[in-house]
């Protein structure tokens, strides 16, 4: 008689572990609401820094943004400033509460006791091969990584909603505000050896805004979160217009989760040394990309020298499938 036995295995699906680092404002909120929300994923922290807003009401945000998941993540708080520079938020752009300022009720958990920084280590300690997913200036990270720079190789991969590389950026013409916040961090986090997938702001432009219709769209969902995703962004697309003069909510951090989700949206990236300017006033926090391998170029050695040292490129991503990302987004907040 042949044994059935094998074939009533249950074969339980192990989920991905993410790890989220974000200084949680409007659409950092939608890009954890799209993680908390997807079956296959489990974010096992929540790590929060200053940037767009105060590390504290950041983290107030994602306890929030967790609670109406229905989610009982741990969230860490963490740097309440840049490494060497002076915080500035970006308040302006999310509102003063980072969430278009609607009077959120307050969150009913409140942050762990341990740290952020420590959070980070322990988390990719006990997890090797987490992905770690950074939706705001990356002072935490480089603190953890500055710690034990044995990090480095034990996340698979770091998805790094930052930068302008070769573009236009939205704080000055040459940089994004993740990387320009502090750009001494960012640097740390790019010659670390982490596998770095750079999702840059221009991306995050065009197409890949939600347009009037697509906003209709989500707000037919009728559910609490797609109620949230686009209330919550409604300072954020004035601001955006104000800025670039486009229409449209534009969403970076959760273009940034639908590639940590899935890489197959990506249609066009390739890998590159990368260096971030910190010392020039004008150009701070540039993400230099050196598209055209000159560092291989025994001329251009000595400038490229700290990034050849450690002799790691990153996936620079310069192009994605955006149908594919917006079905990501809906599929979160139906
Ligand atoms: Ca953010």
């Amino acid at each position: 008689m042949p044994s059935f036995a094998g074939q009533f295995v249950i074969l339980r699906r192990v989920k991905r572990k993410f790890l989220i680092d974000t200084d949680t404002a409007s659409d950092d909120a939608v890009a954890l609401i799209m993680a908390l929300r997807s079956a296959d994923i489990e974010v096992v922290a929540i790590t929060t820094v200053a940037g767009n807003v105060e590390v504290q009401q950041a983290t107030r945000n994602a306890l929030y943004t967790a609670e109406l998941c229905g989610a009982d993540v741990p969230v860490y708080s963490g740097a309440e400033r840049p490494l060497k520079r002076a915080f500035v938020n970006a308040s302006w752009f999310h509102g003063h509460d980072g969430l278009g300022d609607h009077d959120y009720a307050a969150p009913r958990r409140g942050a762990e006791k341990q740290g952020a920084v420590e959070a980070i280590i322990e988390s990719i300690e006990r997890k090797p091969g987490l992905v770690l997913v950074t939706l705001g200036p990356l002072t935490n990270v480089a603190l953890a990584l500055e710690k034990k720079p044995g990090l480095a190789a034990k996340v698979s991969r770091c998805v790094v909603m930052g930068g302008a590389p070769c573009c236009e950026g939205n704080v000055t013409p040459a940089a994004e505000y993740n990387i320009w916040c502090d750009p001494e961090a960012a640097r740390v986090v790019m010659r670390s050896g982490m596998a770095v997938e750079l999702v840059g702001w221009q991306l995050c432009r065009g197409r890949a805004v939600l347009n009037a219709a697509e906003i209709e769209e989500v707000r037919s969902f009728g559910s609490p979160v797609a109620k949230f995703a686009i209330e919550c962004n409604s300072r954020a697309q004035q601001a955006f217009l104000e800025q670039s003069g486009e229409h449209g909510i534009a969403l970076p951090d959760p273009v940034a989760m639908a590639v940590a989700l899935d890489v197959s949206i990506v249609t066009a990236q390739s890998e590159h040394y990368v260096e971030i300017e910190t010392e020039s006033e004008l150009t701070r926090g540039m993400t230099v990309v050196d598209r055209l391998n000159v560092a291989a170029n025994e001329r251009n050695r000595e400038v490229w020298a700290e990034a050849l040292k450690g002799g790691h490129k990153a996936k620079v991503l310069w192009a994605i499938d955006n149908a594919r990302w917006k079905e990501a987004l809906y599929r979160a907040l139906r």
